[in-house]
């Protein structure tokens, strides 16, 4: 028996030069700078103007931490354009035997063509990044990234040539001295896992690392989910009564492997885990986008804004797009009560949409589209 029970309210650092880091193990490698200390990176600046810092200038407005490039002491993600400079920052991998790898990463940046832009590199641990300097050319994975036009994520399969090397990843910030387009470079949510597909139960605990089949965050849960795919079905436990702040999209899209079932549930006696999810200035913010994707099922997680201005609010709770079986279970969503706000959004061929003790508050609309 379906029920939509609805509620309707209407209502840093310097120039710290170091080598011999300990490397980290995979199969999960991520960094999302919000809890590291600044020493897990090397960050090689010395006397160049535009330097790298780990905090949280690069997100105005958003408790988020990530690594950027500042020329005023990490006040402001903000580059002096009329003086050249090259700087580093890196952390050395150790890539076990077994499968391929892949490396994903967040970005967001201006620059100038081909004079000031973001590299990525991967040397020798031997090698030591030097301020003022290019990494050696043979050692690019991303050779110049700039007019990102806002944050985006880059995706690259690894060579299997690492397997059972260490590798030292260097984020490389380069400037002309000339001409320019704010922001600099910022970095954050750095992963790098093996690229077996998912299978069986995972957990997702906020105060466990990320490893052991348990994630972090939902970011890494989905990061993972859509670039390994399933090779049977998955179960993520949430742990109950844990609070998540998402500031970050989360999406399970098309075009990736996930052919098998997958159930994101609560595990334990305590509340919900609650979501609390930071949009932006769009008016479709949602908790969840799930695009051409198929028998996926919520049960028991609770999604609320946490927005604060109209430059931030939540406008949805989640946001389907051509799929199918999908359930909704036990689940509340809040979003902010706005015109033009939606519960539940559903856009395309929508089939086989399950809703069953849904609260929604302060919603302008509870459900659109081939909700059932
Ligand atoms: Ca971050
Ligand atoms: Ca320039
Ligand atoms: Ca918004």
């Amino acid at each position: 028996m379906r029920k939509l029970i609805l509620f309707l309210a209407l209502v840093v650092t310097t120039c710290n030069i170091s080598i011999g880091q300990t490397p980290e193990h995979l199969p999960f490698f991520t960094e999302d700078f919000e809890n590291e200390s600044n020493s897990k990176w090397t960050i090689v600046n010395e006397t160049q103007v535009n330097k790298w810092y780990i905090d949280s200038t690069a997100y105005a407005g958003s408790y988020r931490k990530s690594a950027y490039i500042s020329s005023d002491g990490g006040a402001s993600n903000v580059y002096d354009i009329n003086r050249g400079s090259i700087t580093h920052i890196y952390h050395d991998i150790q890539f076990p035997q077994g499968e391929e790898f892949v490396l994903l990463f967040d970005w967001n940046a201006g620059g100038e063509s081909s004079y000031d832009y973001l590299q990525v590199s991967l040397t020798d641990t031997t090698y030591s990044p030097v301020p003022g300097n290019f990494v050696p050319s043979e050692n690019l994975l991303f050779s110049r990234l700039n007019f990102s036009n806002g944050w985006k994520q880059e995706r690259l399969i690894l060579p299997e040539t690492l397997l059972g090397q260490t590798k030292r990843l260097v984020f490389t910030w380069r400037t002309d001295g000339s001409v320019g387009t704010q922001p600099p470079a910022a970095i954050d949510n750095i992963y790098i896992s093996q690229t077996h597909p998912l299978a069986g139960v995972y957990t997702i605990d906020n105060t466990l690392p990320t490893g052991n089949r348990n994630f972090n965050t939902f970011k890494e849960a989905l990061d993972t989910l859509n670039t390994n795919g399933t090779s049977d079905s998955v179960i993520f436990n949430v742990i109950s009564g844990q609070v998540h702040n998402i500031a970050e999209r989360l999406q399970i899209a098309s075009g990736n492997a996930v052919d098998k079932p997958v159930v994101f549930r609560k595990s334990g006696n305590g509340a919900n885990p609650l979501l609390k999810v930071t949009g932006t200035s769009n008016y479709s913010d949602a908790g969840f986008y799930l695009d051409g994707v198929s028998h996926i099922t919520f049960d028991g997680l609770d999604i609320e804004n946490a927005g604060t201005t109209s430059s931030n609010y939540l406008e949805q709770g989640f946001y389907l797009t051509n799929t199918s079986n999908v359930q909704l279970r036990n689940c509340s969503i809040q979003v902010r009560n706005t015109y033009d706000n939606y519960g539940i959004y559903t856009s395309g061929t929508v089939n086989a949409l399950q809703i069953e003790n849904v609260g929604i508050r302060d919603s302008y609309y509870l459900c659109i589209g081939n909700c059932k």
